[in-house]
């Protein structure tokens, strides 16, 4: 049952649950080619989240700031490319939620250990806001911090579980966001942790 948490935005809870133990797989293949790593930020800072990706363009931050790299700077090889699963997903949720025609180009993939946090932030490095973001959250449970155009704007406060699916696009797509510290636990499907899959469009087609 698709549930609208704001204008935009639609959660799917547990639309990848049939597909996670194969989207589970194919992350770790991808991370044996492009490992997680902890970024660390403009303001010197190294994010608790680990981080790799997927796909013609992948998400990159250091000190000189956050940017989408079409090599992966650990290794200068192309990140790897999309698995047929991921854009299974993301297509079939991104149609759920009113976007027929998503091509992502990137997928960013999270890991979250217990502790590990995100802060609230906007995700407007793409250079098409047009498009959605499809995240799926795989194996622990996390505490979703959502709030709306404004850093200081109230936030509201949801639990994204194993298999949810959410699309953010329209008014939800500049929202500012994150994720509250892991709680500790273990998950049948990932042990000890808590993935996360964002599927963004980063090019404006013509
Ligand atoms: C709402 N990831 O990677 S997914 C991120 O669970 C990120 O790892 C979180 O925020 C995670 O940037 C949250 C849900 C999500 C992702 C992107 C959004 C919600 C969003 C972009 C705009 C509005
Ligand atoms: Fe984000």
């Amino acid at each position: 049952t698709p549930v609208p948490p704001a204008p935009g935005a639609v959660l799917l809870p547990g639309f990848a649950r049939a597909d996670a133990d194969a989207l589970i797989a194919d992350a770790g293949s991808i991370a044996m080619r492009a490992a997680f790593r902890h970024l660390g930020t403009p303001g010197g800072a190294v994010m608790s989240v680990a981080m790799t990706n997927a796909g013609s363009l992948g998400w990159h931050s250091d000190r000189s700031g956050y940017r989408y790299v079409a090599a992966d700077p650990l290794t200068g090889l192309p990140w790897p490319p999309i698995p047929a699963t991921f854009l299974r997903i993301a297509a079939s949720a991104a149609e759920a939620g009113g976007f027929p025609q998503f091509a992502p180009e990137c997928v960013l993939i999270n890991r979250y250990e217990p502790g590990a946090r995100l802060s609230l932030h906007q995700d407007r490095d793409e250079g098409d806001l047009d498009a959605p973001i499809v995240s799926v959250s795989l194996g622990l449970p996390a505490v979703f911090l959502f709030g709306g155009l404004r850093r200081d704007d109230p936030v509201r406060r949801f639990r994204l579980s194993h298999g949810d699916v959410a699309v953010w696009g329209g008014p939800a797509r500049l929202a500012f966001h994150g994720i509250a510290p892991l709680k500790p636990g273990i998950h049948p499907a990932t042990g000890a942790c808590r993935l996360n899959l964002t599927f963004r469009r980063v090019s404006r087609l013509p």
